[in-house]
Order: C-alpha cells, then sequence, then structure tokens
C-alpha cells in the first residue's frame, strides 16, 4: 500500500456518461452481511463507503440461509447500534443436543464457556436491520447494480464499473472490498498465478424446509442416524427450519411434502417419547456441501472478505459469523489506514482473517464428518463415529472444545 493515505471525500451519484465519476473512500461489492456490516463499520469509523448490489433491497431481504449468530456477533451487532430487534425478537439457546445411537445428550454451551450462548435470528433478519441502518445513515447502497467489474487493483487508484438503468457507471476508490459471495466478481478478479484455492467437496447435500408449525425442541438437535444427518433447528414460535442429509445431485420434485415427513420420523424417533410435529411446508431447498479457502484474501487494493473468499459446510453454523470477523479485521485495519496513514493493519488483513478462517474450517469439517453417514463408511468408521460422539458428549475436555467453537472463538483468535 502507498504510505500516505486520501483526504476524506464524499461519495457523489453521477454516472460516467460525459459526466464526473463517482467517488468515494471504500468501493464494497455485495450487500451481504460482509459488505453491509463493513459499510456500517466503517461508517462508525467516519470513513465512507460505497455498496454495489446486484440484486434488489426485496430481493436481499427475503433470502433464507443462517440463523445462527455467535455471542461475538450478537454482541457487535448490539454494540454498533444495530441490535435492538434482535435482542427482541432473537431467541437465545444455552445449549444444544446431540443425538446418536438412540439418545440424545445435550452440550452446555452456557456453562461449559463461562457464561456465552448462540442466538437464533434468521440471516435475512440481520440484513434488514443494516440495509436500515446504513439507509437512516445517508449511506449508499445501490441496488440492482449490474455488470459489477473491478479494475486497476494494483494500483493506488482502483475502481468499480458497473450499469444502473442501463447507465455505465464508475465508481473510484481507495480500495475495494470484495463481499460479494461465493459466485462473485471479485475473487476470479484476482490472477490466477497469485492465489491458491483449498477446496474440500462432500458427497452429500442438505435437504431443508420451512415449516409452519410449532417448535419441535427448545434446543438445536444434530441428529446422526443410520439413514444420515438430520438438524432441528427453529425460526419462530410459528415457524420451524429442519434439514436431513441427502444426495447432492438429487432434485425437489423426488421429494414430495409425505416423503419429506417419513424420512424426518424415520430418522428422529426413538425410544425417549420424542415426536417430530409436522406442518405446512413453505420453503425446500436442496444445498450442496463445500470447504473453500482462497489465499491470500488481499490483492493489491482488493480486499476479500466473507463467502468471496472461504465457504464452510453449515454444519458448524459459522459462515455468517465468519463474515463479520473478517470485517471487524478490515474495518480495523481500514481506520488506520485513513486515521494515521499506517498500512501494517492492511498489510497483515489476510494472514490475520485466515488464522480465525482455518480454525473455523476445521471446526465445520470436524462436526460434518462426525455427524454425516457416507455411502463410502465401513462397519469400523461408523463404530468409530458413535465412539467418537459418546465420548464429546461425555468428556468435559471434549465437550469444552466443541461448545467453544459453537458459540465462536474470539473474533481475532
Ligand atoms: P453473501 O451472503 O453471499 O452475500 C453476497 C452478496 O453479494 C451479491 N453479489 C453481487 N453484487 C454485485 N455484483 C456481483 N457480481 C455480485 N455477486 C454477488 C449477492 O447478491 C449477495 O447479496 O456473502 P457474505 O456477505 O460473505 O455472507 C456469507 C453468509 O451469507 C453465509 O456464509 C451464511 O449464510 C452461511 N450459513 C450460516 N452461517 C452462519 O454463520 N450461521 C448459520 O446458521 C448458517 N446457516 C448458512 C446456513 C448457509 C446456508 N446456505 C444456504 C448455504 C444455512 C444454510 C442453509
Ligand atoms: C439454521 O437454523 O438455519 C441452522 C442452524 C444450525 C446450523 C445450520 C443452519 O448448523
Amino acid at each position: 500500500m502507498g504510505t500516505t493515505a486520501p483526504a476524506p471525500c464524499r461519495a457523489f451519484v453521477t454516472g460516467h456518461d460525459g459526466a464526473a465519476p463517482m467517488r468515494t473512500q471504500v468501493g464494497i461489492v455485495g450487500a451481504g452481511p460482509a459488505g453491509l456490516m463493513l459499510s456500517h463499520l466503517l461508517h462508525l469509523r467516519g470513513i465512507e463507503s460505497v455498496v454495489l448490489e446486484v440484486r434488489s433491497r426485496a430481493a436481499i431481504e427475503a433470502t433464507i440461509r443462517a440463523g445462527v449468530l455467535e455471542q461475538g456477533t450478537v454482541d457487535l451487532l448490539t454494540a454498533t447500534g444495530v441490535g435492538e430487534r434482535l435482542g427482541r425478537e432473537g431467541a437465545i439457546h444455552h445449549g444444544i443436543k446431540l443425538r446418536f445411537g438412540g439418545r440424545t445428550r445435550r452440550i452446555d454451551l452456557h456453562a461449559l464457556t463461562g457464561g456465552k450462548a448462540i442466538t437464533l435470528y434468521a440471516q435475512h433478519e440481520v440484513i434488514k436491520d443494516l440495509v436500515e441502518a446504513r439507509l437512516a445513515a445517508g449511506g449508499q447502497i445501490r441496488f440492482d447494480a449490474k455488470d459489477v467489474s473491478v479494475h486497476d487493483l494494483d494500483t493506488d487508484a482502483p475502481s468499480i464499473r458497473f450499469r444502473q438503468n442501463g447507465r455505465a457507471q464508475e465508481l473510484r476508490c481507495d480500495v475495494i472490498a470484495g463481499c460479494d459471495g461465493f459466485h462473485g466478481v471479485c475473487r476470479p478478479s484476482v490472477p490466477e498465478s497469485v492465489r491458491t484455492e483449498y477446496q474440500r467437496v462432500y458427497p452429500f447435500g442438505w435437504f431443508s424446509i420451512l415449516a409452519e408449525a410449532p417448535p419441535a425442541s427448545d434446543e438445536l438437535i444434530y441428529t446422526c442416524h443410520e439413514r444420515g444427518f438430520v438438524l432441528i433447528s427453529t425460526r419462530s414460535p410459528t415457524l420451524q427450519r429442519f434439514y436431513f442429509q441427502c444426495d447432492p445431485h438429487d432434485q425437489i420434485a423426488n421429494w414430495p411434502d409425505d416423503r419429506i415427513w417419513q424420512e424426518f420420523h424415520a430418522r428422529l424417533e426413538n425410544q425417549e417419547g420424542w415426536r417430530l410435529i409436522e406442518g405446512p411446508i413453505i420453503h425446500k431447498i436442496i444445498i450442496a456441501m463445500r470447504s473453500f479457502v482462497c489465499e491470500p484474501m488481499r490483492h493489491g487494493r482488493l480486499f476479500l472478505a466473507g463467502d468471496a473468499a472461504h465457504i464452510v459446510p453449515p454444519t458448524g453454523a459459522k459462515g455468517l459469523n465468519l463474515a463479520v470477523a473478517d470485517v471487524v479485521v478490515l474495518a480495523r485495519a481500514l481506520a488506520g489506514f485513513y486515521g494515521s496513514g499506517r498500512t501494517d493493519l492492511l498489510d497483515d488483513y489476510s494472514q490475520t482473517a485466515l488464522r480465525r478462517v482455518w480454525k473455523a474450517q476445521h471446526f465445520s469439517w470436524w462436526m460434518t464428518s462426525m455427524l454425516h453417514r457416507s455411502a463410502e463408511a465401513s462397519a469400523f468408521d461408523l463404530r468409530r463415529q458413535l465412539a467418537e460422539l459418546d465420548y464429546v458428549t461425555s468428556s468435559p475436555a471434549a465437550s469444552t472444545a466443541l461448545a467453544e467453537n459453537y458459540v465462536g472463538l474470539p473474533m481475532e483468535l
């Protein structure tokens, strides 16, 4: 990075068809949790940004994804003034359950982590809260920004080109944050010769449903059954989120509602008298599962954050939380850059973020392999898997390791 911090400047909106290009300090691609949270944190530090989002506001506010917020994510949203509705509507869970071999055991997150917990609050509600906060503070989010491309990354004056309402526009900035998710344009804009990608694709996926039903359990249940994994989660007293392990190439059309409920009942019911409560299914989706990391997370003036740089299988509930942890590191580094011209924090961004990313990768891979049934598993593997679950749920040392990771490692660990 250059050694002098550019002076702050106000973003203004004009096309580049003959008019002056727009200018801001940090150009952010993507209005997911990473992009919106970064814009919010930068605003609180007096740094300007413009967010460019390919989809409409209605679309991003309706996309159903994550549900589990780590303690650190909740604390950050609260401390930065966007946690009011989360505090009212989020459900705090002090434990999770693991079900295997016909029994259910509880991991007491609260007791094992010195009072921490997780909060169930849907990702699209976090998105709504952040969009509202940014717009109320005069922040610029350009929805429906098409054909976004990033340029001059290895200079001090990178730029983003896009089309809006059919008009070609350019946004000049000091720094670009690539927060455009796994399928975005920022990561592929880093030359292949300077990035390394680490990947594991799993031979199974998750069939996910939203059902209008009362809660099936007061806490999440992660189940390892001989027919495959099941997760019982929740969204509200009237809406439940359930998942079962499936073939990632399966088709939703193969799963009429009756067959879905039969599969849940077959995998969940045991001698303990618990029964899943059915209700109308209002959403079905099949999710493929992969672990992925791109290194480094920075190229010149482009900084990648969140799913643009890494993907975890959802079993550890880490993706959104990792995206937030990345932008905490990035916002602090940018504050150092604009505040005193220091560039060391930006230079360290990738290394600092990756330390936490790889720990979350390990945890997500571990939870996934411990809880899913693989077609290639031998009788030995199955016995070993049950022994591991038995150990994890009965040894205080092992349960503490699970709990500490599940509620979230400290933001910069
Ligand atoms: P996102 O959310 O994908 O946002 C990227 C945004 O960029 C936009 N975009 C572009 N904009 C402009 N130009 C382009 N060319 C663009 N290309 C894309 C997109 O429209 C989008 O708005 O990435 P971000 O911000 O990094 O956030 C990551 C999280 O969304 C993701 O990791 C989580 O949803 C993962 N995840 C979970 N994470 C948790 O922490 N806890 C959970 O409980 C949890 N459960 C889950 C999950 C993900 C799931 N699915 C569907 C993969 C459960 C599921 C089922
Ligand atoms: C969810 O509620 O969507 C959810 C919960 C836990 C996970 C993944 C997803 O591990």
